[in-house]
C-alpha cells in the first residue's frame, strides 16, 4: 500500500467527505497552519451538481467569511430581513431585522461548495476523489489510519486525527460501536417535493404557507431562479409529479395573491425528500470526530442542515489545531459537548417547525386545532416572532 497520487502517506488530518462540512474543515485548518487531505467517494462533478440548502444563518455568513469564502456569496447572495408565513388565508411577515437587528443570506449550497473546492485547490489541499472503501482504523489508540481504493489500487494514509464529514450515509459513524453510540430519531411520514425552475421568484422573500391540502415553500437562488417546495406523499416518485401537477398543487396551497403572482416555466430539477430528524452522540470516538450529517440530521423546514454543520467545524477546527499545533486537547474533549448543544436546539426548532406547517395525516381534527392556534398566536405575538426570528437567523455559537 502507498499514498495515493497526490495525497502524502501522512497527514496530521483526515478528512472523510468533501461536502460543505469536510472542505469548509480543511479550508479553516489550513488556515491554521494545520494540514489535511480529504477523501470524497464521489466525483467533483457530482458533488457541485446536487442541489441543497439556500438558507445561510447569519453566523454562518461570518464563518465563511473568517474561512474566505464570503467574496461570492456577499455579492451574487441576497440578504433577507425577513420571511413570510402564511397560513388560513392570513400572511404575516417575520420581521428579522427588526427583531434581532439580522437577517439570513440566501445563497446556494451548490455555489457554497464551489467556492470551498475553489478555496481548497488554491490552498493545495490534496482531495482524492472517487476514493472507494474508505476506512479509518485504530481510532482509539494513538496512531490511526485511513485506508481505501482508488482506480483499483489499495492506498493507506497515516494520520492524527480522523474528522468524519461523510454525510448521513457515511461511513465514519459505523465506525462508533454500538455500546458507544446512541442514536436518536424521528421520521416524519410525508416528504418534500423540490422544484428548481428559471422563473422569477413570487416573493422578494421567502414563504413558508400552511394550508389544508399540505404544506408548501416558495424559495429562490437568485432574481432568475426560483426554487419550490410542497409536502408530498412518502410513496410518490417524482415520474407521479408532472410540472403542470407540481405549479397547480403549489398555487392552491398558496394565498389567492401570492398564486397569482406565480410565474411556472419547466422544471430543470426535481427530486423528492423523505424528512427526518436524527442525533449520533457523541460524536467523538477516540481520535475521530463526526461533523455535519454524518452526526446528525434535521428536516429541511428549518433551514439549519448546513448551518449546524458549519457551527460544527466552526468548533472542531480550532480545536484539532490546538491538538495538533500546541499538544493541548481540551477543545477535542469538549467538542462533541458543545456542538451537541447547539445541535439539539436546532433539531428541536425543526421538528417544532415541521409540526407546525405539514399537515398532518389522521386524527379528530385536534392536531389542526393546535396547529391553528399556534400560528394565531405567532402571528399576534412579538415575543413568539421574536423567538422565530431568533431561531431561524441562528443562535449563537
Ligand atoms: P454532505 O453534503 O452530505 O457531504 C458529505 C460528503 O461525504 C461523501 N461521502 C463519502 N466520502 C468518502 N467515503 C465515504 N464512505 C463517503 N460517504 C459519503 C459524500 O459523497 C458527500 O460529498 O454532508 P455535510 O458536508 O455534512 O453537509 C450537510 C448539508 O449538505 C446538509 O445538511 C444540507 O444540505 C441540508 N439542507 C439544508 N440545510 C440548510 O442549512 N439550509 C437549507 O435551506 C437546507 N435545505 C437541505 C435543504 C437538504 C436537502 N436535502 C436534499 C436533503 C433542502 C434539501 C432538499
Ligand atoms: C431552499 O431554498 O432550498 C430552502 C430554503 C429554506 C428551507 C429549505 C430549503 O427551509
Amino acid at each position: 500500500m502507498s499514498g495515493p497520487a497526490g495525497a502524502p502517506a501522512r497527514v496530521p488530518v483526515v478528512i472523510v467527505g468533501g461536502g460543505p462540512a469536510g472542505l469548509l474543515l480543511a479550508r479553516l485548518l489550513h488556515l491554521e497552519g494545520v494540514d489535511s487531505v480529504i477523501l470524497e467517494r464521489q466525483t467533483r462533478e457530482h458533488v457541485l451538481s446536487r442541489i441543497r440548502a439556500g438558507v445561510i444563518e447569519w453566523g454562518s455568513a461570518a464563518t465563511l467569511r473568517a474561512a474566505g469564502a464570503g467574496r461570492r456569496m456577499d455579492r451574487d447572495g441576497a440578504v433577507h430581513d425577513g420571511v413570510g408565513l402564511s397560513f388560513s388565508g392570513r400572511h404575516v411577515r417575520v420581521d428579522f431585522k427588526g427583531l434581532t437587528g439580522r437577517g439570513v443570506v440566501v445563497y446556494g449550497q451548490t455555489q457554497i461548495t464551489r467556492d470551498l473546492y475553489d478555496l481548497v485547490d488554491a490552498s493545495g489541499i490534496p482531495v482524492v476523489d472517487r476514493a472507494e472503501d474508505v476506512m479509518p482504523h485504530d481510532v482509539t489508540g494513538p496512531s490511526p489510519y485511513v485506508t481505501f481504493r482508488r482506480d483499483g489500487a489499495e492506498h493507506r494514509i497515516d494520520c492524527e486525527h480522523v474528522a468524519g464529514c461523510d454525510g448521513f450515509h457515511g461511513v465514519c459513524r459505523t465506525v462508533v460501536p454500538p455500546s458507544v453510540l446512541r442514536t436518536y430519531e424521528r421520521a416524519y411520514p410525508f416528504g418534500w417535493l423540490g422544484i428548481l425552475s428559471e422563473t422569477p421568484p413570487v416573493d422578494h422573500e421567502l414563504i413558508y404557507a400552511h394550508s389544508e391540502r399540505g404544506f408548501a415553500l416558495c424559495s429562490m437562488r437568485h432574481s432568475m431562479l426560483s426554487r419550490y417546495y410542497v409536502q408530498c406523499s412518502l410513496e410518490d416518485g417524482t415520474e407521479g409529479w408532472p410540472d403542470e401537477r407540481f405549479w397547480d398543487e403549489l398555487r392552491r396551497r398558496l394565498p389567492a395573491e401570492v398564486a397569482e403572482r406565480l410565474v411556472t416555466g419547466p422544471s430543470i430539477e426535481k427530486s423528492i425528500t423523505p424528512l427526518r430528524s436524527f442525533v449520533a452522540e457523541p460524536l467523538r470516538y477516540g481520535r475521530l470526530y463526526l461533523a455535519g450529517d454524518a452526526g446528525h440530521i434535521v428536516p429541511p423546514t428549518g433551514a439549519k442542515g448546513l448551518n449546524l454543520a458549519v457551527s460544527d467545524v466552526g468548533y472542531l477546527a480550532p480545536a484539532l489545531a490546538d491538538a495538533v499545533r500546541r499538544g493541548s486537547t481540551t477543545g477535542l474533549d469538549t467538542y462533541s459537548e458543545r456542538a451537541l448543544r447547539r445541535v439539539w436546539k436546532a433539531v428541536r426548532f425543526s421538528w417544532w417547525l415541521t409540526m407546525l406547517m405539514h399537515r398532518l395525516a389522521g386524527g379528530d381534527g385536534f392536531d389542526r386545532r393546535v396547529q391553528e392556534a399556534e400560528l394565531d398566536y405567532l402571528a399576534g405575538s412579538e415575543a413568539a416572532q421574536r423567538s422565530f426570528a431568533e431561531n431561524y437567523t441562528g443562535l449563537p455559537l
